[in-house]
C-alpha cells in the first residue's frame, strides 16, 4: 500500500499473507493508509511465485533509555564501531546526515549503505534501498507480545525488517531513526541484538533514514536482490 498527498508520499506499507487472509489484510492495509490525510492509495497484490525464506526468530530486544540523544547517539556509534571499525569521526559524519537530510535536505526513500571504509555505495542517493518481501508467519501474535511489553507497531515492522537485514551474511550492522519528528526512539541491529535506543532524535526533527552497514567485500547486487526481492518469513519473537 502507498498513499500520497499533492505527489509527496504520505504512508507505506507491505504484507506478505495466504489466500485466505487477502481480503482481510486489504482492509487493514485500506485502514492503516487512511490513518493520514492523502489523495491518492494505492493497493497492489503480487503473487509470490518463489520460495519463502523461513527465519526461527527475530532479533532480541534490548531496551535502552538514555538522557539525551547525543549520549544516546555516543552509545551507538561504540557499537557501530566496535563491528564495523569505521574511525569515529567518519561514522559521526555519516550518522550525522541521517539527522540533517541526507546531504540532499530532505529524506531519502530508502537506506543508505555503507561499507568499512565509509565508503556510500548505494546505486541512487536520492532513492537508497528499500528493503521489503518480509513479515510474520503470525504477525497478530506477536505484535500483541510486543504491545504487552509496551512496545510499538512500529517496533514491529523496524523489527521485521532489521531481522531480514541482518540475516544478508554481508550485513555488519543497521542504524535507524524515524523521519516523524515525534517518534525518537531508534534502533542499532548488531550481533543478533536490536537495541531500542530512546532518544535516538532530536525531538521535533523532521529527518530521519536508515544506515546498512556492510563488509567491504558486498556484492552490491547480490544485497539489493536479496533485500528487496527474496520473500522471508520469520517465524518468532525474542523479547
Ligand atoms: C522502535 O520503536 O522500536 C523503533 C522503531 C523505529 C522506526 C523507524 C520508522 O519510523 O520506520
Amino acid at each position: 500500500m502507498r498513499s500520497s498527498l499533492e505527489e509527496k508520499h504520505v504512508s507505506g506499507h507491505e504484507r506478505i499473507v495466504k489466500d485466505s487472509e487477502i481480503e482481510s489484510t486489504l482492509l487493514e492495509l485500506y485502514k492503516r493508509g487512511s490513518r493520514k490525510d492523502f489523495d491518492l492509495l494505492n493497493i497492489k497484490l503480487q503473487k509470490i511465485t518463489q520460495p519463502i525464506k523461513y527465519l526461527e526468530r527475530t532479533l532480541k530486544i534490548e531496551n535502552l533509555n538514555f538522557n539525551d540523544y547525543k549520549e544516546a547517539n555516543e552509545f551507538a556509534m561504540e557499537l557501530i564501531c566496535k563491528k564495523t571499525f569505521i574511525p569515529k569521526n567518519v561514522l559521526n559524519n555519516i550518522i550525522y546526515l541521517v539527522h540533517s537530510g541526507c546531504g540532499i535536505g530532505k529524506n531519502m526513500r530508502g537506506a543508505m549503505v555503507v561499507n568499512q571504509q565509509g565508503k556510500r555505495l548505494e546505486k541512487d542517493k536520492e532513492k537508497g534501498i528499500r528493503t521489503s518481501m518480509v513479515d510474520f508467519v503470525n504477525r497478530n501474535k506477536v505484535l500483541e507480545i510486543l504491545k504487552e511489553k509496551g512496545f510499538t507497531e512500529r517496533t514491529l515492522d523496524a523489527l521485521a525488517l532489521s531481522t531480514k537485514n541482518l540475516s544478508f551474511e554481508g550485513m555488519l550492522a543497521e542504524y535507524c531513526i524515524s523521519d516523524e519528528p515525534d517518534y525518537i526512539t531508534g534502533y542499532v541491529a548488531v550481533d543478533g541484538i536490536y537495541y531500542r535506543i530512546t532518544p535516538l532524535k532530536k525531538e521535533g526533527n523532521f529527518f530521519g533514514g536508515r544506515i546498512y552497514f556492510v563488509k567491504n567485500d558486498v556484492d552490491i547486487d547480490t544485497l539489493y536482490y536479496y533485500l528487496k526481492n527474496e520473500p522471508v518469513l520469520i517465524k518468532d519473537i525474542q523479547v
